[in-house]
């Protein structure tokens, strides 16, 4: 049933090919294989559940089945494209943020790769590359959503931030097809900008905490405490330290949360 409605709706996008699982590890390993193989541009997995959805650092990412949105996107950039793929975790949070927007909700990018709803985590993004000897081939942007209540994990799971759901903020449960039809959509229309200042203007923009002191924790080092100022051009993230110092913060095994 979900899988005949997406179709139909899908059918409607310029994408590449689409597979589709009612149950699988995780659509990033999928479409990570596929990449290496002879996936086109803007092919797609999608699974209804996965039992091995994975964050960063293979940290777990929970998606039940009937809940959640799970998929992964493969991108194969243009020679143009690439001096800016580093902006690519702030492509699909943005295009995730829109479609919320469209829902009269207020998301924000909590900095690199969650979007958050009243600072609850209702999205994760995990942007992974194929190489070609030193040069990015193709690339996998795996994105989760929490659509349906049942979508949230457990508080005794490993979570270490608060998370909520579509259908609690809204107040009704939305249809699945239909966030994930105007999420690829938002990305389709986003991509030609991706080079763009407006681009990163409204990514800064959309930033969770901007103005505001966090704490970031890099690695195993001693977290930082700054201001956030908005972002680099490479998408990595500007603060202010206490002794009025600015610093960039580039991606990686980063953590942020709000200052004290
Ligand atoms: C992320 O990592 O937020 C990236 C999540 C990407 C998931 C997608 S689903 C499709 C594709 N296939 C995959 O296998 N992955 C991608 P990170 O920032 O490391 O956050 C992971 C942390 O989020 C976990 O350690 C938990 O604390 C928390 N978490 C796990 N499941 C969650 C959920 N459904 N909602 C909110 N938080 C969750």
């Amino acid at each position: 049933m979900y899988q005949t409605e997406l179709e139909k709706l899908l059918s409607k996008l310029p994408l590449g090919d689409i597979k589709y699982f009612d149950s699988i590890g995780s659509t990033n390993d999928e479409a990570l294989a596929w990449a290496a193989n002879d996936a086109e541009d803007l092919s797609l997995v999608i699974a209804d559940e996965q039992t091995a959805g994975r964050g960063r650092l293979d940290r777990k990412w929970f998606t039940p089945p009937g809940t959640a949105l799970a998929f992964s996107l493969i991108l194969r950039p243009t020679a143009d494209e690439k001096p800016h793929l580093s902006r690519t975790v702030g492509w699909a949070a943005l295009a995730v943020a829109d479609c919320l927007r469209t829902r009269q909700l207020t998301p924000q990018i909590k900095w690199p790769n969650d979007v958050l709803l009243l600072g609850r985590k209702v999205s994760g993004i995990l942007v992974e590359s194929v190489w070609s000897g030193d040069e990015v081939d193709c690339l996998v942007i795996g994105i989760g959503i929490n659509v349906l209540k049942g979508s949230i994990p457990p508080v005794d799971d490993e979570r270490q931030f608060p998370a909520t759901s579509l259908e609690d903020e809204l107040g009704y449960p939305p249809e699945r097809a239909e966030i994930l039809f105007d999420v690829l959509s938002n990305m389709l229309n986003l991509r030609p900008q991706l080079g763009t200042d407006e681009f990163l203007n409204r990514w800064s923009e959309s930033l969770a905490f901007l103005g505001q002191e966090v704490q970031v924790e890099v690695g195993n080092e001693v977290p930082v405490t700054g201001l956030i100022l908005g972002l680099e051009s490479d998408g990595s993230l500007r603060l202010r330290d206490g002794h009025d110092k600015a610093m960039a913060v580039r991606f990686g095994d980063v953590r942020l949360r709000p200052g004290k």
